[in-house]
């Protein structure tokens, strides 16, 4: 049918702008989205973000605040005198939003189910605002599997936790799966843009995602733990040999999700701690932060 046809087609206009996967939304008189406090009926979405070619995500709303604050810096984005950045989604109380210029620097809050709402409200931004061919990013933060805290993991892939490269999930009571594919061209570009001179490493590797920060990381310090620390350590090493270098918690769906709707995306995170070493964050504030 048209319907089918509509769905499967191909992801984009020939402009570049994304186009949806699904028939019903153009069929509505408004659009809300909810969670970002914005709407299609209430916001001239195309004049707000129009321009936007890079969505940067990231766990916290202070930590994309600082961020949006350093890209304005870096690519000499100059606000109205007197004027600071202005949280766009503060009304929602759920995500945090920033525009400077081309890049939004948004909060996503921990996990899978978080960032998928917000992927949604936000491929559904894309699309009603005309953005062509936008690039997403998560930055975020992970522990790493035989590498030191510091270390810049850009993942080539996303894995479940039982080594998947797909997101599981459940629609109508039946279970969905989506390939968690990354753009490795991407993922190459932003490692050639790592300097022998950084006071960090930069590699590529594999990413497992998972549900949960305790036991689901195989961590032995949660509020329950019922496996042994030679159970934790063969679990880590099984990782590690099919190439996982990092673990955390949303780029399973992050993967998914983007290139489902056929936006190029990656994902960037540092690791906090070796998991081969240890389960609590020991780095003080300072170091965190830096
Ligand atoms: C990294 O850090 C958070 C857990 O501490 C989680 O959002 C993630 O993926
Ligand atoms: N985030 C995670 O999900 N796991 C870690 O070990 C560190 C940060």
């Amino acid at each position: 049918t048209k319907e089918t046809r509509e769905y499967v087609s191909p992801v984009r206009y020939s402009d570049g702008s994304v186009r949806l996967r699904n028939p019903n939304i153009e069929l509505m008189d408004q659009d809300i989205l909810y969670h970002l406090a914005l709407g299609s009926g209430s916001h001239d979405l195309v004049e707000m973000f129009g321009d936007v070619k890079f969505v940067c995500m990231g766990g916290t709303p202070k930590r994309m605040e600082n961020f949006a604050n350093y890209i304005m810096k870096e690519i000499g984005h100059k606000l109205p005198a007197g004027t600071t950045l202005l949280d766009i989604t503060k009304n929602s109380y759920r995500y945090s939003m920033y525009k400077v210029g081309p890049v939004l620097s948004i909060s996503h809050g921990m996990g899978v189910p978080s960032v998928s709402i917000l992927l949604h409200e936000v491929i559904k931004l894309m699309y009603h605002a005309r953005v062509r061919d936008p690039i997403f990013f998560r930055i975020g933060t992970c522990g790493g599997i035989g590498y030191e805290g510091g270390t810049v993991v850009i993942s080539e892939e996303a894995v479940d936790e039982t080594m998947k490269p797909q997101m599981e999930l459940t629609v109508l009571g039946k279970l969905l799966r989506r390939p968690a594919k990354l753009d490795r061209q991407l993922a190459r570009d932003l490692k050639a843009l790592a300097h022998r001179d950084d006071p960090y490493d930069t590699i590529i590797g594999k990413t497992m995602c998972s549900n949960d920060f305790y036991e689901g990381q195989g961590r032995l310090d949660g509020a329950f733990c019922e496996f042994s620390e030679a159970d934790k350590m063969e679990y880590l090493t099984k990782l590690q040999k099919a190439g996982v270098v990092n673990i955390e918690m949303e780029s399973i769906c992050f993967a998914a999700l983007t290139h489902h709707a056929g936006i190029q995306a990656a994902v960037v995170c540092v690791t906090l701690m070796d998991r081969l070493k240890g389960d609590q964050v020991l780095a003080p504030k300072e170091v965190l932060e830096e």
